[in-house]
């Protein structure tokens, strides 16, 4: 067993999780629909699939979540038990405004989410907040176009500014976008439709769609960041990205060449947030391709003017690609990903790669200049409960491990200032991608199967016993 590094004493131990994958309670207390109430339940084999109203006879996994919304005093009991002193979820936008575009919040929504801070505070536990985690009204999707119209630019800075106000005392740090990056695959319709609420028609050039869909939602970000240091000077807010490091194939230089392009690519995104700015290859990438993507002057000062706090960002995996043979320099995450014969895979095809959270971390670190702060690492697996009542997840120790020792490498040995690490679905619940309840997270087991059926009891997995002797450590018995 390798000794890790202690952290520093104020690092932030955590978990995290989203609105809709946990809390249920779909229509409770005034909510609308989310684009998360009309996807339904899918797996490895079958897509999930997004229908026009909820239909009877479907299955909609987020209806029910793990009744977070009615049991979270003795789940918050749980994290507190584990060591926790951070939690970060989201807030559910059609909690708040139910449709997204009315003009006075839903006060119900709110004391719920006051309430939820409380408990978790009262425990020692500071929430860390999202503000749009994949779970916008799908009303703004179906009557505005989501975010390609720039109206929804206002919805989501009047969302945000109540939050910032009624919750400034409660929470520091927020995020405004999760995953914003995610649509780099922009041929899968679930990417388009989480991160941007675009259901596309037929004659639409999908990558331009994203491109200005992508830039509504970095002026939405920036106008938010404003928003919420006029209110509370205190509060960071910052951005999200999947980090997934693309590495070259081989050392041939046209794969290095498409490497470098790759990741230029998957993370602008990053460099719009924290840099301020657009960079000069891509503006060349749309003039040649004849994109137009409507930028206005005040956008770019918005943009320079709203630069992010700090970088949040999740690790799963790694990628590779290699030359594609185009006479252009141009990188589609839809078809230019290769396996990596290195690496080995989860049961869904992700591909574990602890070293590559340590270059990760190195490389933002290099381009962005931003405290970081590791808000989802994870591993996703089925899980069995054995005859002793408790299920004996080493695999997901092992991951823990190595993940976790990389990252104290990269803040003790390469000094990146990092405020914290919040492991992916430290509680059981409802997969993003497929919907199954099977993909399981967490460090806590939940009863219950894919349908909706089990008692709900909450379980200790022994990867719980041994995150909780990490934290206590400070990070140095792995
Ligand atoms: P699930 C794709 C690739 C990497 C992370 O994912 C992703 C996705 C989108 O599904 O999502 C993030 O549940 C996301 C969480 C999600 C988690 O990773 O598909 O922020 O909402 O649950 C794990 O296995």
């Amino acid at each position: 067993q390798i000794q890790g590094y202690q952290m520093p004493k104020d690092f932030l131990w955590g978990g995290a999780v989203a609105a809709h994958q946990l809390e249920g309670a779909w229509q409770a207390d005034g909510k609308g629909v989310s684009i998360a109430d009309v996807m339904t339940g899918g797996n490895k084999e079958q897509a999930r699939q997004v229908t026009k109203t909820v239909e009877k006879g479907k299955v909609y996994p987020n209806h029910w979540g793990i009744d977070f919304y009615h049991q979270y005093p003795q789940d918050i009991k749980l994290f507190a038990e584990m060591g926790l002193n951070c939690f970060r979820t989201s807030i559910a936008w059609t909690r708040i405004f139910p449709n997204g575009d009315e003009s006075e919040p839903n006060e119900a929504g709110l004391k719920f989410y006051e309430n939820l801070f409380d408990e978790c505070l009262k425990n020692g536990i500071q929430p860390v907040i999202t503000l749009s985690h994949f779970e916008m009204p799908y009303h703004l999707v179906k009557e505005y176009g989501g975010w390609r119209n720039r109206e929804v630019i206002d919805f989501f800075t009047r969302f945000a500014e109540v939050c910032f106000k009624r919750f400034h005392n409660q929470v520091k740090y927020w995020m405004t976008f999760n995953e914003i990056n995610n649509q780099t695959s922009w041929a899968d319709p679930h990417h388009l439709l989480q991160n941007s609420g675009l259901i596309l028609n037929d004659d639409e050039n999908l990558e331009e769609a994203m491109f200005q869909a992508a830039h509504n939602e970095f002026i939405a970000s920036a106008k938010a960041v404003k928003i919420a240091h006029e209110i509370d000077n205190n509060l960071q807010v910052g951005a999200m990205v999947a980090m997934s490091p693309i590495y070259p194939m081989t050392a041939k230089p046209a794969d290095i060449l498409e490497a470098q392009r790759a990741m230029q690519t998957r993370y602008y995104y990053g460099d719009v947030q924290a840099l301020g700015e657009y960079p000069a290859w891509l503006i060349k990438y749309w003039d040649r391709h004849d994109y137009h993507i409507e930028i206005s002057d005040l956008d770019r000062q918005i943009l320079r003017e709203g630069t992010v706090d700090y970088m949040g960002f999740s690790y799963y995996m790694s990628f590779a690609t290699k030359d594609n043979g185009d006479e252009e320099l141009h990188f589609n995450e839809n078809t230019d990903l290769v396996d990596n014969p290195y690496l080995e895979k989860s049961d869904w095809g992700w591909q574990i790669d602890a070293k590559g959270l340590r270059y990760g971390m190195n490389w933002m670190n290099d381009r962005w200049h931003k405290p970081q702060f590791i808000v989802e690492n994870g591993f996703g697996a089925y899980d069995k409960l054995t005859d002793d009542g408790k299920i004996h997840d080493d695999y997901r120790i092992k991951y823990f491990h190595d993940h976790i020792l990389e990252m104290e490498k990269a803040v003790a040995e390469d000094g990146i200032d990092l405020i914290g690490y919040t492991p992916w679905g430290h509680i059981d619940l409802i997969s993003a991608s497929t919907g199954e309840m099977k993909k399981r997270y967490g460090m806590i087991y939940v009863d219950q199967d894919d349908e909706g059926n089990g008692s709900l009891k909450r379980l200790k997995k022994d990867s719980f016993y041994w995150y909780q002797q990490v934290i206590a450590s400070r990070g140095e018995n792995l």
